[in-house]
């Protein structure tokens, strides 16, 4: 079965793997990001690799009038969405509470929680009238364990878990699967958003071990999403082999 798959932030990283992996098996796919040529440019090559159906949706998950407009106005066609993947997100900083900056607390926030909340606010209403679908939240390490300096982005990410946890309580009704997935570390554009392109910090994230890819974590949304029906993985924590937790690692 063909089915319609809509991931926020699918222009780099977890969201771009994600698109790669679903529409190398067939489905159809929205991608979300901010960054138009990036979104032209996937949706190319998924079209020219899979030959499956592409349909761009520029908007900013911050801004609720901007979500709801795009959800709204998808085309019919493509209103029939199967699986949501909330993966739009960042961190930025990484300081002392008393030292981090207040704009970073709240675009993490908004974007990582509130941004969340728009777009599964906006798509829900798309999956409990059909009586189906599957949401995947992309959590963290960092929503399970707080480390030092981690401060309001792991509130954000331990935010993103209680959501996932209310939504599957209240979605239950309406047979929706809920996915949290909460990865450790994942070489992507992450390190450098975090470190605002500071490129030797950003690299340093990953030094001394080998730490997941972008497609280890597609590849498993993509299982816990072609279970049976009457099955869900609901909470799922995965990091490299060098790492316990979002605090212990065994680095070379
Ligand atoms: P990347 O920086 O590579 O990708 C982030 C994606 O989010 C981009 O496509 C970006 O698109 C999009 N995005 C950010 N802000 C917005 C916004 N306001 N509106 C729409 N899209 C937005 O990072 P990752 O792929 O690593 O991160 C993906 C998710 O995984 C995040 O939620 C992150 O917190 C989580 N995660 C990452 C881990 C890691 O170690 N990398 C570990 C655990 C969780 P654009 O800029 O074009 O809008
Ligand atoms: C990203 C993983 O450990 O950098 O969510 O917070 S970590």
């Amino acid at each position: 079965m063909v089915r319609t798959v809509f991931i926020t932030g699918a222009t780099s990283g977890i969201g771009k793997a994600c698109a790669e992996k679903f529409a190398s098996a067939g489905d159809n796919i929205i991608i979300n990001g901010r960054r138009k040529d990036r979104l032209a440019e996937l949706e190319n090559s998924l079209q020219n690799n899979y030959n499956v159906k592409v349909f761009e949706s520029i908007f900013d998950v911050q801004n609720k009038e901007e979500v709801f407009a795009a959800v709204n106005n998808l085309p019919e066609e493509w209103k029939g969405i199967d699986i949501l993947i909330n993966n739009a997100g960042l961190a930025l900083g990484r300081d002392y509470f008393d030292e981090a900056d207040l704009d970073d607390w709240e675009t993490m926030l908004q974007t990582n929680v509130n941004g969340l909340l728009y777009v599964s606010k906006a798509v829900i209403p798309l999956m409990t009238k059909r009586n189906s679908g599957h949401i995947i939240n992309l959590g963290s390490v960092a929503g399970k364990e707080m480390y030092e300096k981690g401060n309001v982005y792991c509130v954000s990410k331990a935010a993103v878990d209680a959501i996932s946890k209310t939504m599957r309580i209240d979605l239950l009704q309406h047979r929706i699967k809920v996915t949290a997935i909460h990865p450790g570390a994942v070489e992507t554009e992450f390190a450098l958003v975090r470190y605002k392109g500071d490129k030797t910090k950003a690299s340093d994230t990953y030094k001394g071990f080998t730490p997941l890819t972008a497609m280890d974590i597609a590849e498993t949304i993509y299982y816990t999403a072609s279970l049976p029906p009457h099955v869900c993985i609901n909470d799922l924590v995965i990091t490299a082999i060098s790492q316990a937790n979002a605090i212990y690692f065994k680095k070379d």
